[in-house]
């Protein structure tokens, strides 16, 4: 059970902590703080040189394939240890937390693999469409590569993102609770394109697309979403698919969740109905209080999250000029606008929006504000733009109990304390 305290009570370790609405310090007057420009007092950071202009640097030779600074090398991708039985089926997630912007590096897109990183030789890879077809075809790569192509920047979320705080807060850090998203410019081939090139039987309503790695993995995407905005992919912001993301090829299902969107794409077969394939039956649906089970919940709803500060990025100055950054997306639409609060929902502020809003894309927010000094209870609030509002998490719960793991867009609330250290809680 979770742990009723009031802030500024000392905490214990435990995992699970709800607040009183009713003991909040934060919020009210915001008092005048520190600005975040240093007093100009000597400093030898500024006044004396620094070893790296004592030499040379390396030349344009040392890094064909460059790599970052050596100083970001915490910025990586994370597993949770209870987790991952067998890394190659498993988890890890995206370090939200030390992104900016809204396009996630290639490096730091989280992976989920049912069967390991397939290693596929471009040059001996097919795509095959069959079934329900005039013309069943084979395409190679380079035949993919002259069909028309389009390039858009997209989400994917696993349904299994914040899965693990269905029943209460659990894990410290965005990269953790909600690090299961990544959102990239893909390079592609219209699917519709394809279909059309091999000729749609009147009676076909469904695909099965099908992956090369050991796993085979198959979803059934019905026909509609397919002719509307479904791409075979063969690039990420500029460059080939690495190879944990699908290389050569991937199915892109914009606004769907991530199992759907196939890697290592070889094969799509049209049908008349759906497979009932292991990933929408016993995985990937959503059992409920009553024992039935939501299934082919497709589209990923409309959510947020405040990255920083967070867990893993606590506040490093205890009042002042502050800056709270996060991420929102919908796989309905763009989003319309994010309020977030810092005294645990007594007061919403609209955050201002950055950056491109594009189509079923994380939007990026920012909230600015003077801290005075003590402590918060954070939480983002995305409405989409078909008018959705992100739930409580206690609002899902209600709606849908907490057997399920997918599907968890609940509102996220972080504690900032006195000391700039951020934890995961819920508000009761
Ligand atoms: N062939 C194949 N495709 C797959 C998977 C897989 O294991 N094999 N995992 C799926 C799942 S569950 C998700 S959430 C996404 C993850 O994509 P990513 O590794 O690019 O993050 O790929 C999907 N496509
Ligand atoms: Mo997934």
């Amino acid at each position: 059970m979770t742990n009723k305290i009031k802030p500024g009570q000392s905490e214990s370790a435990a995992s699970r902590r709800t607040f009183l609405k009713g003991g909040l310090a934060a919020g009210g007057a915001i008092v005048a703080g520190a600005t975040a420009a240093r007093s100009a007092t000597p400093d030898k950071a500024i006044t004396e040189p620094h070893e790296w202009a004592q030499t040379l640097g390396e030349g344009v030779d040392a890094r064909p394939y460059g790599t970052p600074s050596e100083f970001e090398k915490h910025v990586v991708r994370r597993n949770v240890s209870w987790l991952t039985a067998t890394p190659e089926s498993s988890v890890n997630f995206t370090p939200l937390h030390e992104l900016d912007g809204i396009i996630t590096p290639n490096g730091l897109c989280f992976e989920r693999h049912h069967a390991g990183i397939a290693v596929v030789d471009p040059a001996k890879h097919r795509l095959m469409i069959n079934g329900l077809v005039d013309k069943p075809l084979v395409f190679t790569m380079d035949d993919l590569k002259r069909f028309p192509r389009v390039n858009k920047v997209f989400f994917l979320e696993c349904a299994a993102n914040s899965g693990m705080e269905w029943r209460g807060a659990q894990l410290n850090g965005c990269q953790f609770t909600h690090g299961m998203v990544h959102n990239v410019m893909y390079t592609g081939v219209p699917l519709k394109y394809l279909l059309e090139e091999a000729g749609i039987k009147s009676s076909a309503k469904w695909l099965m697309p099908e992956g090369a790695d050991a796993s085979g993995m198959t979803r059934s995407v019905p026909l509609f979403k397919a002719l509307d905005d479904c791409l075979v992919a063969f690039a990420m912001n500029g460059e080939a698919l690495r190879p944990e993301q699908g290389y050569p090829l991937r199915l892109v299902v914009p606004g769907w969740e991530g199992n759907m969107w196939v890697k290592w794409l070889r094969r799509i077969e049209v049908g008349d109905q759906p497979w009932h394939a292991r990933e929408e039956t016993s995985k990937y649906t959503d059992l409920m209080e009553n024992g039935k089970a939501r299934r082919f919940t497709w589209e990923m709803d409309c959510k947020s999250v405040i990255t920083n500060p967070s867990p893993q990025a606590p506040l490093k100055h205890t009042q002042g000029q502050t800056v709270i950054t996060g991420v929102a997306w919908s796989g309905r639409g763009t989003i319309k606008r994010v309020d977030v609060t810092i005294d645990g929902g007594k007061n919403w502020h609209t955050a201002r929006l950055d950056g491109p809003s594009l189509d079923k894309s994380l939007h990026r927010f920012y909230f600015d504000f003077n801290w005075d000094g003590k402590p918060l209870l954070m939480q983002s609030r995305a409405i989409d733009s078909t008018g959705y509002v992100q739930p409580t998490k206690n609002e899902l719960r209600k709606a849908r109990g907490t057997n399920s793991i997918y599907h968890n867009n609940g509102i996220q609330t972080w504690h900032v304390r006195e000391n700039g250290a951020v934890e995961n809680v819920e508000i009761s």
